[in-house]
């Protein structure tokens, strides 16, 4: 994109805390979620509008901030920012949002919204904007961890047979060889990944190390949430390349985790590192230094996976990602589209201007929790 297109000013915010019933469970190292609870911006400007959502969560577990943290950073600083500009490009919108530190995923919601707006005022889809290619795109799937291995399988069936393109499953201690074995022994050869959310310290190397007899895509973040280094003293010692995702907040972070051999492959999930312009930056530092990436999610609705998909138009994102169909995750979604797969297990991004795919006015309302007015 030209990145000197400009917004002349925002006319009105509006915040949606929605609530959608999960069609199951899904269970990670750090819990259990029935409901994917999400914060939605509209941002209405120059007689057009622009939405985003936040990836954040009601509880800080995954990440420290939650819908309400984001909820507060947007109202008291990011929006005080843009009311206070004129005719503002991405660029400048984007250094007078570094000031504020951290809070990527707060940042990520506002600037998508102006993003999709810069798109919709244009008349273009999102990723031709960023320069993407307008291809269909990989699917992958993350399956959560069971209680019964009789169910994982069943799942991982359902997902060779829909031909996602790679399965990903949840581990944490105690609940690592044993079910992979188990996976291993009927799946002995499909593109099979594992998802520790951080359950892991580097005491646990020996038991880390068994994991390569599974041949694995990829082992992602074993270890902490804020660790780096110790990944580097991991990695060094294993056979299957580690993934980072929490550890990757920003794009210093994927210098460091690069220069420190930390990774060999970075889950980019944009609303985590601060929006689609941010991602976009993380990947071609990874393509220019030999690094794989993949799109990860946060269980979004239509509108945050609206914007995962035009992302992965992006040439750095060498691997499928977690992108699902969204029936996979809601009987029921807010938007005019659902993501589907064809007989492939390729999905198509949607061609409309900006994002692509509209907020349905009754769904949201069917869904909203609280909203307000900023
Ligand atoms: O660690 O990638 C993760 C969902 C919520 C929080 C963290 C993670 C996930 C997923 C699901 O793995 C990805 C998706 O299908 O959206
Ligand atoms: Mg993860």
């Amino acid at each position: 994109m030209n990145m000197t297109q400009t917004i002349k000013s925002i006319n009105r915010v509006d915040i949606f805390l929605v609530r959608l019933p999960l069609v199951q469970p899904f269970t990670t190292s750090f819990g259990t979620e029935i409901h994917k609870e999400a914060l939605l911006i509209k941002i209405s400007a120059d007689e057009c509008y622009g939405w985003g959502e936040c990836v954040a969560s009601p509880a800080p577990y995954y990440s420290y901030e939650t819908n309400q943290t984001a909820l507060l950073i947007m109202k008291n600083f990011l929006i005080p920012i843009l009311n206070a500009q004129q005719d503002f490009s991405m660029k400048d919108a984007q250094v007078q949002f570094t000031r504020i530190r951290g809070h990527h995923m707060a940042k990520a919601a506002v600037e998508n919204a102006l993003l999709d707006i810069l798109a919709r005022k244009h008349n273009r889809p999102l990723h031709s904007i960023i320069n993407g290619n307008p291809q269909k795109i990989r699917s992958g799937i993350s399956i959560g961890i069971k209680d019964n291995p009789k169910e994982l399988l069943e799942s991982i069936q359902q997902a060779v047979q829909r031909k996602y393109h790679r399965v990903k499953v949840k581990i944490k201690k105690g609940r690592d060889i044993d079910v992979l074995k188990t996976i291993r022994k009927t799946f002995p050869v499909i593109n099979l990944m594992a998802d520790a959310n951080a359950d892991y310290s580097i005491g646990d190397l020996a038991l880390l190390k068994r994991l390569d007899e599974f041949n694995l895509m990829m082992i992602e973040q074993p270890l902490e949430y804020d660790d780096i280094y110790f990944h580097s003293l991991v990695q060094k010692e294993l056979r299957t390349p580690i993934c980072l995702d929490e550890s990757i907040k920003n794009l210093n972070d994927a210098k460091v985790a690069i220069k420190l051999n930390s990774c060999r492959i970075i889950n980019i999930k944009q609303g985590r590192v601060g929006g689609i312009l941010a991602a976009r930056a993380i990947q071609d530092y990874c393509l220019k230094n030999g690094v794989d990436c993949w799109s990860g999610g946060m269980l979004e609705t239509g509108v945050g996976r609206a914007f995962n998909i035009h992302l992965q138009t992006l040439p750095g994102f060498t691997l499928p990602g977690d992108t699902s169909e969204t029936s996979r995750y809601f009987a029921e979604d807010i938007v005019d589209q659902s993501v589907v797969l064809d007989e492939d297990g390729f999905i198509d991004i949607p061609s409309g201007p900006g994002i692509g795919v509209e907020v349905v006015p009754e769904k949201l309302k069917k869904f909203t929790i609280y909203s307000e007015q900023i």
